[in-house]
């Protein structure tokens, strides 16, 4: 006898619905969690103006049309206590703590083919067996820090954004070092800036960074848009990114240039990253395109920051805009007229050291009481290798996906029965409105769990070949874009030693839930389905 019907790794906004929607379904469920609290990514990431770059009305669930309607967001774009919140309103009225046990990592998982059964080891000591093994640890779980040498003799306190001290950090009058100035970096240096004596960016690479516009949801408007929330949401399932977005249809090249000055600065007016680079159709695709857009975002940046050397090394160049990901800021190009702040080129002059008083790089030295690492994480596979995972015959997942990660449909791996990824890698969750891509998976893989039962199967997992050919469609439909152009962790190079592969879907959500829907249709095509269980 196996003790649960599914254990679930994680309990952010993944493994809150998956403990939901499995347990609805009649499933025996656990989800274990790290922290000591609910929210994954928003529970960690707790850094001063950690805020979601998609709109809350979008950002939530959209599973119970109850919870849509009598939850209120009170801005466009939610911050991080606001986010959390709402999980554990969620947590709470659909009584979720039963299944949840925080304070608990889930340091391995084995699958034993004697018993159909994955046993699963957990930081407390303890193991449990589960017929199916669920990873809804996320995509950007594990951060980390850049080894550089005598960080340990740094005599201030230094910081990793991802695991920020809960109490808060006061910098007020503090001399701080910020390294990092991709989403998190650009998020946190105003808010840091505001108090401190003096803020050092370390910038390697510039970012292009859009506005936000941030404002609070009027109760007019939350109630209009709160009428026809079902079709709205309808429209999302079948959108790109899901987020229905309304872009002219046309190539920008094909466009009179007046007319693109126009729309450009309509939608800079407007804020969002979406509706922005979803404002033509070649912007992602043509490099030529793309320069057209990327000239408009540094005429913005010359025209904040007033003095036009530091404006110049703000100004993103070497990589399409959006080959990273678009940041979202109101605040961070104004920041550097801000006389407390500087701006400090470590591309051209590389951090060497840290000594006790400060950081030195190949040019010149500072002195600083606090340093903070905004450096981003080993994403997709990196919380997913930080378990020891072992599939048939005890093959360890770190050995299958030694060079590039590999999974069907984004949600199951080959050698690894009975396994289910929540946005793992060939799916389009980092490209897309992650919560509603996060529904769509987890009711995918439920649907599949309750058919093999009703079916009699006892066993599931990808067909070699059908994976391959997965990961082919991915890798192409990726190479006619202007994704993989950039040193991103979307290919993997912000982590030394990783090999460089492009695994993200981005052919679209609505396609790629009509591409699930067709597998599920067909008997779940492309998986081999195995029979009744021993014991
Ligand atoms: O991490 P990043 P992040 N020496 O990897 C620099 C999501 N997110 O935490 O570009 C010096 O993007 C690195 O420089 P470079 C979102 O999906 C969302 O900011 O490698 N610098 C870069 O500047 C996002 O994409 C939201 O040259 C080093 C930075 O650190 C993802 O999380 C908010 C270095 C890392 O940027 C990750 O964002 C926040 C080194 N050794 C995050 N190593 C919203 O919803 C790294 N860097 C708004």
């Amino acid at each position: 006898m196996v003790d649960l019907d599914v254990v679930v790794v994680g309990a952010g906004f993944s493994g809150v619905y998956a403990v939901h929607a499995f347990r609805s379904a009649g499933l025996t469920v656990r989800a274990f969690e790290a922290g000591d609290g609910i929210g994954g990514t928003w529970f960690w990431n707790c850094y001063p103006g950690a805020r979601c770059d998609v709109e809350s009305k979008d950002y939530s669930y959209s599973f119970s049309a109850e919870l849509e309607q009598q939850w209120s967001w009170s801005e466009r774009y939610p911050a991080q206590p606001e986010i959390l919140r709402y999980l554990n309103h969620v947590a709470d009225r659909f009584e979720l703590w039963p299944c949840i046990q925080l304070n608990t990592r889930v340091t391995g998982a084995s699958w034993d083919a004697s018993t159909q059964s994955w046993t699963v080891a957990t930081s407390d000591g303890g193991s449990v067996t589960a017929r199916y093994f669920v990873s809804a640890a996320g995509c950007l779980s594990e951060f980390q820090v850049p080894d550089l040498p005598g960080l340990d003799s740094f005599a201030g306190p230094w910081y990793h954004t991802s695991r920020w001290p809960k109490e808060g950090v006061d910098f007020a009058g503090k001399r701080v070092g910020l390294v990092g100035t991709g989403s998190t970096g650009i998020q946190l240096a105003p808010e840091i800036a505001a108090v401190a004596e003096q803020l050092y960016v370390f910038q390697r690479t510039a970012s292009f960074a859009v506005p936000n516009r941030n404002r609070p949801w009027e109760e007019a408007e939350e109630v209009a848009f709160k009428s026809r929330y079902r079709e709205y949401r309808d429209e999302a399932r079948r959108s790109f990114l899901g987020v229905p977005i309304t872009g002219t249809g046309r190539p920008v090249l094909s466009e009179p240039r007046e007319d693109v000055q126009r729309l450009f600065t309509e939608r800079w007016q407007a804020g969002g990253g979406m509706p922005f680079l979803g404002a033509y159709t070649d912007l992602l695709v043509s490099q030529e395109a793309n320069d057209v857009v990327a000239e408009f975002m540094r005429d913005r940046i010359r025209e904040t920051v007033l003095d036009q050397d530091v404006a110049e090394l703000l100004c993103p160049r070497g990589y399409p805009v959006g080959a990273k990901r678009l940041c979202q800021s109101d605040e961070y190009y104004a920041m550097f007229n801000q006389p407390n702040v500087s701006l400090v080129d470590i591309r051209s002059a590389p951090i060497e050291s840290v000594y006790p008083g400060g950081v030195k790089t190949a040019a010149d030295s500072y002195e600083l009481d606090a340093l903070v690492f905004a450096t981003g994480f080993d994403a997709l596979t990196g919380a997913l290798f930080a378990m020891d995972i072992r599939g048939a015959s005890g093959l360890p997942l770190r050995s299958a996906w030694a060079t590039g990660a590999q999974a069907y449909l984004g949600v199951a791996a080959a050698g690894f029965p009975n396994m289910f990824i929540i946005t793992g890698p060939g799916s389009p969750a980092v490209f897309s409105n992650v919560v509603l891509s996060i529904e769509q998976h987890v009711e995918w893989v439920r649907d599949c769990i309750v058919w093999l039962r009703s079916q009699g199967y006892t066993t599931i997992e990808p067909a070699a070949d059908a994976q391959s050919a997965w990961m082919s469609h991915v890798s192409e439909v990726a190479g006619a874009t202007l994704f993989p152009r950039a040193d991103s962790w979307y290919v993997g190079a912000n982590i030394p030693g990783k090999p460089r592969v492009f695994t993200s879907y981005v052919g679209g959500c609505g396609p790629y839930r009509a591409k699930c829907d067709q597998v599920a249709a067909a008997g779940y095509e492309g998986f081999v389905l195995g029979g009744a269980a021993e014991s």
